[in-house]
């Protein structure tokens, strides 16, 4: 098979002096920026009390790569969608001929390639560590067919999350469920091209909230250790407690080669799905200054998929994702100005104060001017938000979906 498209073939950082104006900083961060968007953040979502319905929500997998492709148009960073084999790719491989011709219709390609491990009712006892070996078979079958359906639309990265775990004490057999979870993902591991990836997630607590069989960062290195050399973890911000230092879980994992991507949303209470950078942007610049320093120190580039992981119970979709586009780059340009040769010295002499400063004062910077600069660089618009809001898009998507989303079930009852 060909080469896959692969975040890495973005080109490297440029090299940026340290005390090169803010604004070329912020440019050259900007060119090696690009991020996923989630299939089903354009979908109807709700919580577990119910599902709102929203009158332009995207009800197929066609709407979702025109409404995918609106962000890229007018944001220039989003050239792929992730997809959920389940929801996205209803006829499994026999799907992938009707999404090549979505992404040529509608500009953007498809990326991280998900399957669904937690929906049928088979999974109710798990999916890879389900105690009955049929179910566990499926579940590997399920692997199996979503690898397939990657590599036949040259998609690197095939997305791990497992609902699997427990409700109460004494119910599951931890350390065997542990070895069937190794088992499984070996056996994944062996359907890779050499191009793809395993990108293994993890989450504490939430379907199951007595344990989960991947819980944390740990877990999911020695899993991904035990599969093989292109499993990876994968850090989505919102599966930790509220307390957590998820850039030191980011060093970490770096300085292991480790880091496979990330699923971006905020959180404020457990995994709520909140836009990114809406409850604490602060802890998002600290990732990314994590690996920007990692980049700055080592002179390679971390290769780490960037993407959303949200679902807009209430707001617009579209305009949410045009919005999170905007708070990562943000987030990612101001990381780019920490002077990080500074910074190392300061660390090196103790000098707390001098060093924290560095940071605070990065994260300070206004740095919209220079990114308006860098869209009009590039032909874009200077507030896509606004540009969204012109187009015209949602008030004809919403005139074409409404009918069929009002007949749309929203509750479980
Ligand atoms: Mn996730």
């Amino acid at each position: 098979m060909t080469a896959t498209r692969n975040d890495c073939n973005l080109p490297l950082p440029r090299e940026v002096r340290m005390d090169a104006p803010a604004s070329d900083k912020v440019f050259a961060a900007l060119e090696t920026f690009r991020i996923e968007l989630p299939s089903w953040g354009f979908a109807n979502t709700g919580t577990r009390f119910g599902k709102f319905i929203q009158p332009a929500a995207a009800t197929t997998t066609e709407e979702k790569f025109s409404d995918a492709g609106q962000v890229h148009l007018l944001t220039g960073v989003c050239p792929t969608v992730a997809l959920h084999v389940l929801w996205d790719c209803p006829q499994g491989v026999q799907s992938t001929d009707e999404i090549r011709r979505f992404a040529g219709r509608y500009g953007v390609a498809p990326g991280s390639i998900n399957p669904n491990l937690f929906q049928d009712q088979e999974y109710k006892y798990g999916s890879f560590a389900n105690p009955d070996s049929s179910v566990r078979r499926r579940a590997l079958q399920h692997t199996k067919d979503s690898i397939e359906i990657a590599k036949r639309l040259q998609s690197r990265d095939i997305s791990l999350w497992f609902a699997d775990g427990s409700n109460y004490p004494g119910t599951a057999n931890i350390r065997q469920r542990k070895k069937w979870f190794a088992e499984a993902l070996k056996e994944s591991h062996r359907e890779l091209s050499p191009e793809q990836r395993l990108l293994v997630e993890y989450k504490p607590f939430e379907p199951a909230f007595y344990h989960t069989d991947i819980a944390d960062w740990g877990m999911a290195l020695l899993l991904s250790r035990a599969a093989g050399p292109q499993a990876k973890v994968l850090v989505d911000t919102g599966h930790h407690y509220a307390a957590q230092n998820i850039e030191q879980i980011v060093a970490w994992l770096l300085s292991e080669d480790m880091l496979g991507g990330f699923h971006f949303n905020d959180r404020r209470y457990a995994d709520d799905d909140l836009t990114m950078g809406s409850i604490d942007p602060y802890q998002v610049f600290r990732i990314f200054h994590e690996i920007h320093f990692f980049e700055w120190e080592t002179g390679q580039r971390a290769d780490i998929a960037y993407m959303v992981d949200q679902s807009h119970n209430l707001k617009g979709k579209i305009e949410a994702m045009i919005q999170t586009v905007a708070m990562a780059q943000q987030l990612f340009a101001k990381a780019a100005l920490v002077d990080v040769k500074k910074l190392a010295t300061a660390q090196k002499n103790c000098g707390l104060v001098q060093a924290e400063s560095l940071l605070q004062d990065a994260f300070a910077t206004d740095v919209r001017p220079a990114i308006q600069d860098w869209k009009i660089s590039k032909g874009l618009p200077k507030d896509p938000l606004e540009a969204f809001r012109q187009s015209g898009y949602l008030e004809r998507v919403t005139k074409e979906r409404a009918a069929k989303n009002a007949h749309n079930v929203s509750s479980y009852a």
